[in-house]
């Protein structure tokens, strides 16, 4: 399966570039650092290209072969996100509930943070990006209050770099941490590596010189997987 995967994960790199979606320039992460390139997943805003962003989460989901009872998206960018998912898994025949939160509290009509199907059994949870972790740890502990199992996540893009702890950079990535001490299921669309490889064998002196900056990044931030 691993032709396969690569080949999709080629085409999502190239449909976020030319969507505008993934950038190269000068960006500040979350975590505080200068970034190469950003992936802005609020510029896949209209119909056409979420609903093209959903089939490739729901073609990574059904390779990667892990099993969930409902989706879940963190606010803001993973409402639309489990939201699309959700719709294009029941277009496939696989009807599953779906729930996000609000970041304010509401004190008024049903009131709480939750919104949709009620929490329960494995939940997916479905964002945007990992880089230091910081926005899956959040979804967890919600996950894990409202009485349900987080057990899976999936994202559009893994920066494959190290995650932070209480400030810090760690050695591993905020995948590697989910997976091996938080014990989630991980599954990406694409990678880090896979932006790499689009950009070794795109032509044009600008991608050459974007790769030059993302291997650079990568030397000071990455984490092998
Ligand atoms: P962590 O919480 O550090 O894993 O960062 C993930 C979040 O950072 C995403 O949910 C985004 O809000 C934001 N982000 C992007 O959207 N795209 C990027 O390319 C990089 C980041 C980021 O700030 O690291």
């Amino acid at each position: 399966a691993q032709a396969p995967a690569c080949a999709m994960a080629q085409e999502f790199v190239r449909f976020a570039v030319e969507a505008g979606v993934l950038g190269f320039g000068e960006f500040k992460t979350k975590a505080g650092r200068m970034s190469p390139y950003f992936f802005n997943a609020g510029l896949f805003n209209d119909g056409a290209t979420l609903g093209r962003l959903a089939q490739f989460y729901a073609n990574a989901l059904i390779a990667s072969g892990i099993e969930f009872d409902m989706v879940f998206g963190p606010a803001y960018k993973g409402i639309p996100l489990a939201a699309t998912l959700a719709v294009e898994l029941a277009r496939r025949g696989r009807n599953v509930p779906f729930a996000y939160n609000r970041k304010e509290a509401k004190d008024h009509g049903e009131g709480g943070t939750l919104v949709g199907a009620p929490l329960a059994g494995r939940v997916l949870i479905v964002d945007d990006v990992m880089s230091a972790g910081t926005a899956a740890r959040e979804s967890i502990k919600l996950i894990v209050k409202a009485g349900a199992t987080p057990h899976a996540m999936v994202v559009a893009l893994d920066r494959q770099e190290k995650a932070t702890e209480d400030g810090r950079d760690v050695d591993y990535s905020a995948v590697q941490y989910v997976r091996r001490a938080l014990g989630l299921e991980v599954c990406a669309i694409a990678c880090l590596a896979d932006l790499l490889l689009y950009l070794s064998e795109t032509r044009g002196t600008d991608m050459l010189q974007h790769r030059e900056r993302v291997l650079a990044y990568r030397q000071r931030y990455g984490v092998a997987e």
